[in-house]
């Protein structure tokens, strides 16, 4: 099980969007993280800077942001590119972050 972090920004203006769409948060999209070993799954935000701080556990080597191939995901993905910011393909913009601290 590793943990992983990686930060992402939101449009100003858009946390409500952004959690309302997340509390509904398609069962299909759900089962797919669960299915591919993402648990523990939370995002912050920081209203000062707009930026969404995810952190999840994973059992292997990859996460939620490694799942670009699946139609489930660029479906979202889309879904949510009108609130923040993406790549040119719709991806969000995910920064990864280093773990500098941890305690059980
Ligand atoms: C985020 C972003 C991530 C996705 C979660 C559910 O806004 O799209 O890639 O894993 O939603």
């Amino acid at each position: 099980m590793k943990r992983l972090a990686f930060k992402m920004k939101l449009n100003p203006g858009q946390k409500e969007a952004y959690a309302q769409r997340h509390n509904a948060i398609w069962p299909e999209l759900k089962e797919l993280l669960k299915d591919s070993g993402v648990s523990e799954y939370s995002i912050f935000f920081d209203e000062d800077t707009h930026t969404l701080f995810a952190f999840q556990k994973v059992t292997g080597e990859g996460g939620s942001q490694d799942l670009a191939e699946n139609p489930i995901v660029k479906k979202w993905w889309n879904f949510m590119s009108d609130i923040m910011e993406v790549n040119p393909d719709n991806s969000p913009v995910s920064i990864p972050l280093e773990e500098v601290f941890f305690m059980k």
